[in-house]
């Protein structure tokens, strides 16, 4: 073996630096044509190493575990049973258990894809300036006291997550309180998502298990008692993984509390229109904070309201005191965002925009969001009823009381897993269920699975 070519310090060069000169210049190139040669000599002796996995600079590498969430499809997509039944991860499944493309998407899909004038270039890093602004206008509402002051920066996300990860290292760069507080539970990406971003995380009380009901004064009692300024992490609505949300009235004393203590407010709208069928409805509470002129971030994703899931397209609103600091925040969020990713993608954004804009279009999605809100309340209206016609021991009624894309069960992670082998139904281990993954067809096989686990296993 000849001993590697190494680069003495003075072949190398920057721009600013003093060892760079022409006859520097000349040595780099007879010695990088020296390294050519070297390896095109030797390239033919190589042979691939027989020791493999113990040579490799990454032999120290531990497996990581699979997502809590989307590891239980991966499971499921092993499984070869004809009963099997995916109820993991939050994606809506039709009546014949299939995914949904709503036809108004496939619609605007196809007039996107006739449409000569339409290119690929880049879009700016904040994302389309028409799907911002109607995204805002979405959430906020069309009379929205602060879009019409130009008080909030919207720009474009990769879906919820995304959004709220820039957010987030917004927030870890440039505000003065590194801590945000999560419910408890939460979406488990949360704390991955803002612990990666740079925040400190901790928790307030939001579910009580006996009630399957909110802990409203264990949350009232640890908001109040976070240092002012901390950022708090708030569910829109169709809070993941409970289903429970506060009502109306308590929303307003959340509010009370968190304006009180100058707390930040971060919303995470991943499901508006999915709770209650209603787009204007869901977005209630965050209005309920913008009214009060105070400031606040918001999360948007269209994954589960347009079922563009994969599209990966969302938004991250703030809502400042004033233009001059909104339109400063977004010169920062472009900062955030340009060694992310540069920008994000054309596509999906197309796509929400068209609707958004279009008034019959518009229509159309609501309708078409109402049916999948619809189909979701009337499976836990059968699921129930199917418990109860079984005489399955407990009070099953907060599978009818909660709301949005999933059902909290209680079953305990033994009981999850003997469904799972014994039933061949795939659930998270903390007895999550994505109702919104089951039919007519199948709930019946969910109930027999759930009153055997409730009644064998302890
Ligand atoms: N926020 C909450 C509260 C969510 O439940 C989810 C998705 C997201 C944000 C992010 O969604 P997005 O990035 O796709 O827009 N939660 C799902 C999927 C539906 C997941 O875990 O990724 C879930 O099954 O919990």
């Amino acid at each position: 073996m000849r001993p590697p070519v190494i680069l003495e310090p003075s072949t190398t060069y920057s721009s600013n630096s003093s060892s760079y000169s022409p006859s520097s210049d000349r040595r780099l190139n007879t010695i990088a044509k020296h390294f050519v040669n070297h390896v095109q000599m030797d390239s033919h002796n190589i042979s691939p190493s027989p020791t493999a996995s113990s040579d490799s600079v990454f032999a120290q590498i531990v497996r990581a575990p699979e997502d809590a969430i989307l590891g239980v499809t991966v499971a499921y997509n092993k499984d070869t049973s004809p009963i099997k039944l995916n109820l993991g991860v939050g994606a809506y499944r039709t009546e014949e258990g299939k995914p949904l493309v709503l036809d108004v998407v496939r619609r605007v899909e196809h007039q996107l894809f006739t449409d000569g004038s339409r290119n690929k270039e880049y879009i700016p890093i904040v994302g389309l300036a028409d799907f911002n602004k109607l995204s805002a206008k979405l959430i906020f509402g069309a009379d929205s006291p602060a879009i019409q002051e130009n008080r909030v920066t919207t720009v474009q996300g990769l879906s919820g997550t995304g959004s709220l990860r820039v957010g987030g290292e917004f927030l870890a760069k440039h505000y003065h309180e590194r801590v945000i507080y999560l419910p408890q539970p939460t979406w488990g990406n949360h704390i991955k998502v803002f612990t990666l971003a740079g925040l400190t995380v901790k928790t307030y009380r939001y579910y009580a298990p006996a009630t399957r009901g909110l802990d409203f004064q264990g949350l009232l009692e640890d908001l109040g008692a976070a240092p002012s300024g901390s950022v708090v992490l708030l569910h829109a609505c169709a809070h993941n993984p409970t289903g429970v949300d506060p009502t109306l009235e308590q929303w307003e004393q959340i509010r009370q509390m968190i304006r009180s203590k100058s707390l930040l407010p971060f919303f995470d709208s991943a499901y508006q229109g999915f709770a209650s069928g209603s787009l204007d409805a869901d977005a209630q509470p965050i209005r309920l904070f913008v009214a009060d002129g105070g400031e606040l971030l918001a999360a948007q994703s269209y994954a589960k309201n347009m079922g563009l899931y994969g599209e990966r397209v969302g938004a991250l609103s703030i809502v400042c005191k004033s233009a001059d600091v909104a339109s400063r925040v977004e010169s920062q969020l472009k900062l955030v965002i340009r060694p992310m990713y540069s920008s994000p993608p054309i596509h999906g954004a197309s796509i929400v925009a068209a609707i958004l804009k279009d008034r019959d279009l518009y229509n159309e999605w609501t309708i078409e969001l109402k049916a999948m809100a619809d189909r979701i309340i009337n499976m836990r209206q059968q699921l129930f009823d199917a418990l109860r016609a079984r005489g399955t021991p407990g009070d099953w009624s907060h599978i009818i009381k909660q709301i949005g894309m999933f059902t909290f069960t209680g079953l305990n992670p033994e009981q999850v897993s003997f469904m799972t082998k014994e039933y061949h139904i795939y659930m998270t281990s903390d007895g999550r269920i994505s109702m919104a993954g089951l039919s007519s067809r199948t709930v019946s096989h969910l109930a027999d699975a759930i009153h055997a686990a409730v009644t064998q296993v302890a």
